[in-house]
């Protein structure tokens, strides 16, 4: 299988759930202001909505949206304990997670990144963020993870967005679990290891 990604981008999320499963992925990196892949070949070709991540399947099918691809990947090697068995309520509330920290966290960072976006609306985003970490930092509360001691796909994902908050000057300080989770994730094997091959660590 093939991951296109950007360095950093919200595709380090199924790049890290892939190594913690032990899945082999080629990665295929992506210009995003071009829409080009860096090897070679038109990024809208393989995926129409231009965005990242997205993974190729062996059979030549294309599968996007992150919270499905971490899903995607993490039923391959159920014994990971990635995701909990479909169908089950521990699913459901992966699932949850994995829609909270799409629609409220992900994409209220999209605006921030723009340097054309009024500073009205950049406060106004960064209150918002501030709120709905306050709920995550508490679900954290004497947990190692999100969802206590095994570490999930939405860990992952967690972690690869709040990585940007220094990027757009959000200051994330007073919240003690989440420091000391961003901590606890960035030092897993796996974690390291994406983070190497995508440039962001040595
Ligand atoms: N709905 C997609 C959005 C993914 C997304 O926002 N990707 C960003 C990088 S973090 C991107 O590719 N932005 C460039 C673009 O959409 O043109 C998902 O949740 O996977």
């Amino acid at each position: 299988m093939k991951l296109f990604y950007a360095s950093g981008a919200c595709s380090l999320s199924p790049h890290i759930v892939a190594r913690e499963a032990g899945i082999d992925l080629a990665l295929q990196k992506v210009d995003l202001k071009t829409k080009t892949i860096v090897t070679e070949g038109d990024f809208l070709a393989i995926n129409p909505k231009g965005s990242v991540p997205a993974l190729g399947l062996d059979n030549g099918e294309i599968l996007t949206e992150g919270p499905t691809i971490v899903e995607y990947l993490a039923d391959l090697k159920p014994q990971s304990g990635l995701a909990p068995p479909a169908g089950s309520m521990a699913r459901y509330r992966l699932q949850e997670m994995l829609g909270y920290i799409n629609s409220e966290i992900h994409k209220s960072y999209s605006p921030l990144f723009r340097p054309d976006t009024p500073a009205e609306t950049r406060a106004e985003r960064q209150a918002y963020l501030l709120r709905r970490y306050a709920l995550l930092d508490k679900q954290l509360e004497g947990r190692q993870y999100l969802f206590g001691d095994t570490f999930t796909a939405a860990d992952a994902y967690l972690f690869t967005v709040t990585n940007w908050a220094p990027h757009v000057q959000l200051d994330l300080s007073q919240f003690a679990n989440l420091q000391a989770f961003q901590r606890r994730v960035a030092a897993r094997p796996a974690v390291q290891a994406a983070m190497k091959a995508e440039g962001l660590i040595r």
